[in-house]
């Protein structure tokens, strides 16, 4: 498999971690966004959202970072990212789209480029833009942890689910941004763990290929 990809993007560490989770070699292709590789006609043509991360998958391109944590689930079923119970997948993929769907995309690149240009917001707005809204979902992901984390070591009951794939990413934006986790001892138990697995930790941005 091909996974287009950049290194501090946090979607794209949720498909790398993943990949990694079910033991898939798979080949980087990094596409620099700050210097606009991901809006290239040839990339438009592989993913026309013009974002990373894409996942080649031989006979086809998968975008969109849940789609591609499902989709190797689906093809590789162990370990698996989802519980058994109809419950349990609900409330794990509550937690999942908590982040990918609440928190993230407001956080986006594009989105603070926005801010930036269009509303002529300067840093420090836009930072406390970033913050607000890790605070908010993360005070909400807290209370589900505390409620679903059976042992503090990952989000539902006690084993990886798609759920730890989206947290630790969010967690080390929270961390760059400076984010105050304090008020957040679960979620900071639970990366510290995460972070501490081999999948997770070679998933990581300061290890990828093109970090630089
Ligand atoms: N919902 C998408 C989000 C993908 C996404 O927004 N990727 C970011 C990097 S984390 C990106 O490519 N940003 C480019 C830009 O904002 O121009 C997913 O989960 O894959």
């Amino acid at each position: 498999m091909k996974l287009y990809t950049y290194f501090r993007s946090s979607a794209a560490f949720r498909a790398r971690i993943a990949l990694n989770l079910k033991g898939i070699e798979f080949e980087t292709l990094a596409k620099g966004l700050l210097k606009n590789e991901h809006k290239t006609a040839e990339y438009l043509a592989v993913n026309p959202q013009g974002l990373v991360p894409a996942l080649d998958v031989g006979d086809g391109v998968v975008s969109q970072s849940l789609a591609i944590i499902e989709y190797l689930d689906e093809t590789h079923p162990t370990p698996a990212f989802l519980p058994q119970d109809p419950l349990g997948r609900a409330r794990v993929r509550a937690m999942a789209q908590s982040i990918a769907c609440d928190i993230h995309p407001l956080n986006n690149m594009r989105v603070l480029n926005y801010l930036r240009r269009e509303f002529k917001q300067d840093e420090t707005a836009v930072n406390t833009w970033y913050r607000h809204w890790i605070t908010e979902g993360f005070t909400a992901l807290e209370a589900n942890a505390r409620e679903y984390s059976t042992s503090k070591r990952f989000l539902y009951d006690d084993s990886v689910t798609m759920a730890d794939i989206c947290l630790l990413p969010q967690m080390f934006n929270a961390r760059r941004f400076e984010v105050n986790v304090a008020p957040f001892p679960t979620l900071v138990a639970i990366s510290a763990h995460l972070e501490s697995l081999p999948a997770f930790a070679a998933a990581r941005p300061e290890v990828q290929p093109d970090a630089g």
